[in-house]
């Protein structure tokens, strides 16, 4: 493939070329895209950052805007808008621009719950293979964090797991990390640490060979961090001082990074609040504990909250189950019933306002007939 001097374009970033295999790309991806042949080339979106997209192609890193297309559908769903990771097609035009044409359905999304407490989704990376919990071991983690993170990580689709950060910083990480398996059933976990380096290199093997690894978690628990460690290199901003000990955001964008194993990583920023979207199905994901118990339960729609003869609770009370255990699963099937019925008023509002149009026009008809 020829190599073109990066100066004549001056949307194209890079003209290192990529192999569109390392990150992902396959015959599935393939076929999807031959539905766009002649509109332009493939591409996966490595970066967003106000209105533009950096995408890997074959002949270097591209700087795109959106095609009428993508805006069309962005217009009648938000949800449309592309996000780092995913697999796009790239039109070159013969005057210099870049724009995205289309992009591909995703195998996978990280979904949050946008800022502001609205029920529609925000997704923050596309099409990972690992959706891997950032949660650092000092100071001492959170469960109900984990448990948290962990539905958001089961809803994405991806494998889950727990990576927890700074073993450097504590004496018994691996105590530490006992009480967290127990609050991830089936979840693989594994303390790592940037400073000795333990855990980084199996952590490596997870993003091996086109797969991709995408980090969530709150911000300062060192996912740009991990990202520098297994790129072997300083790609990211790490937070340097930290004067209040509060700690601000350092990431603001969400950016796909390759790994020298030949697959990639995502960063995102963040996450303060983490509402829960598409939350049942991460829900059961991440509680299978307490779904296995209520198939026992007397009443198949039992709320386990003091119904007779309900197993989750008679658990409970045998010490089989952790009460905190029970609490998070409320707390979070709480939320994600009161993100269900905001996002079922928001459809009832969308669809009452043709009707409401009508019956006031109906209503101005019949005052003009009356006149
Ligand atoms: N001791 C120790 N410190 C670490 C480790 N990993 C990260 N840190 C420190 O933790 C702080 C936060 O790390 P970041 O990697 O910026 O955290 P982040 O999750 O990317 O934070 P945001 O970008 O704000 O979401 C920095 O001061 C890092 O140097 C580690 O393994 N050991
Ligand atoms: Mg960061
Ligand atoms: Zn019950």
């Amino acid at each position: 493939m020829r190599v073109r001097d990066v100066r004549a374009y001056p949307h194209r970033v890079t003209a290192q070329l990529f192999s569109l295999e390392a990150l992902g790309w396959d015959d599935s991806w393939r076929e999807l895209a031959s539905a766009y042949d002649g509109c332009g080339d493939p591409g996966r979106i490595v970066r967003v950052d106000r209105g533009l997209f950096g995408v890997a192609t074959r002949e270097g890193l591209v700087r795109a805007s959106l095609g009428g297309a993508v805006l069309d559908a962005l217009a009648k769903d938000a949800g449309a808008a592309p996000c780092t990771g995913d697999w796009c097609v790239v039109r070159e035009w013969c005057d210099g621009p870049v724009t995205v044409e289309a992009v591909l359905p995703r195998r996978t999304a990280v979904t949050r719950a946008e800022a502001g407490g609205t029920s529609r989704g925000q997704v923050l990376a596309a099409n990972i293979d690992v959706a891997a919990v950032v949660v650092a071991l000092h100071p001492e983690p959170r469960l109900a964090r984990v448990e948290r993170l962990l539905a958001i990580a089961w809803a994405s689709g991806a494998r889950p797991m727990v990576v927890l950060t700074k073993a450097d910083l504590v004496m018994d990480a691996d105590l530490i990390a006992e009480d967290v398996r127990v609050v991830a059933p089936g979840v693989e976990v594994i303390c790592c640490s940037t400073v000795s380096r333990r855990g980084i290199e199996r952590l490596g093997a997870m993003s091996g060979e086109g797969r991709t690894i995408g980090l969530l978690g709150a911000s300062g628990h060192g996912k740009s961090s991990l990202v520098n460690a297994l790129a072997g290199a300083e790609v990211l901003a790490v937070e340097r001082i930290r004067a209040d000990g509060k700690g601000r955001h350092t990431s603001v964008r969400r950016e796909l990074v390759l790994t020298p194993g030949g697959g990639s990583v995502i960063d995102t920023p963040g996450l303060r609040g983490v509402g829960l979207q598409q939350a049942e199905t991460g829900l059961s994901s991440a509680f299978p504990d307490i779904v296995a118990l209520a198939q026992q339960c007397h009443f198949a729609d039992c709320g386990h909250e003091d119904e007779p003869r309900c197993a989750v609770l008679e658990a409970v009370g045998e010490g089989r189950l952790a009460v905190r255990r029970l609490d998070s699963w409320r707390a979070l099937r709480r939320e994600a019933a009161s993100m269900g019925t905001r996002s079922a008023a928001r459809r009832r509002r969308a669809l009452g306002k043709r009707p409401r149009r009508l019956a006031t026009r109906q209503r101005e008809t019949r005052r003009g007939v009356g006149r």
